[in-house]
């Protein structure tokens, strides 16, 4: 059995507060919310970083990507959207299983963006 966090919220043996689910990946709030409503979607296959993904998952991703940041966006009532995709340790990915942060936003909430932004 696969020591994937990732891997073990797809199988169900770790809970997870869902947000969508198709067939190949599945969305879920961050345990450690930079904002609330802060969303990760990943793949239900396990992949470490965007890197190896195949061209079935990749278009998964870009499909439900959409989707899923335009429902997160309605529920909170953001005014805008950072979506944010890390590989390799050096920008800053601690779960070696390929995710995308979907990361509402609203005046005031405080975060910052590594360029500049109003
Ligand atoms: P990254 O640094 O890009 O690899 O982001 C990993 C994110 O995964 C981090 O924001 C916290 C989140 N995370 C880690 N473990 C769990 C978990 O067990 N459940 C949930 N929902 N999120 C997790």
């Amino acid at each position: 059995m696969s020591e994937c966090i990732f891997c073990k919220i797809v199988a169900g043996q770790i809970p997870c507060a869902k947000v969508y689910e198709d067939d190949h990946v599945l969305a879920f709030l961050d345990i450690n919310p930079l904002m609330p409503g802060h969303t990760l979607l990943i793949t239900k296959k396990h992949a470490e970083t965007i890197f190896d993904l195949s061209a079935e998952e990749a278009a998964a991703c870009g499909a439900a990507l959409p989707k899923v940041a335009s429902a997160v966006f309605k529920a909170m009532g953001a005014e805008g959207m950072n979506i944010l995709q890390n590989n390799y340790e050096i920008s800053g990915q601690e779960i070696f299983h390929v995710h995308f942060h979907l990361m509402p936003r609203k005046t005031g909430d405080g975060f910052k963006v590594p360029w500049p932004a109003k």
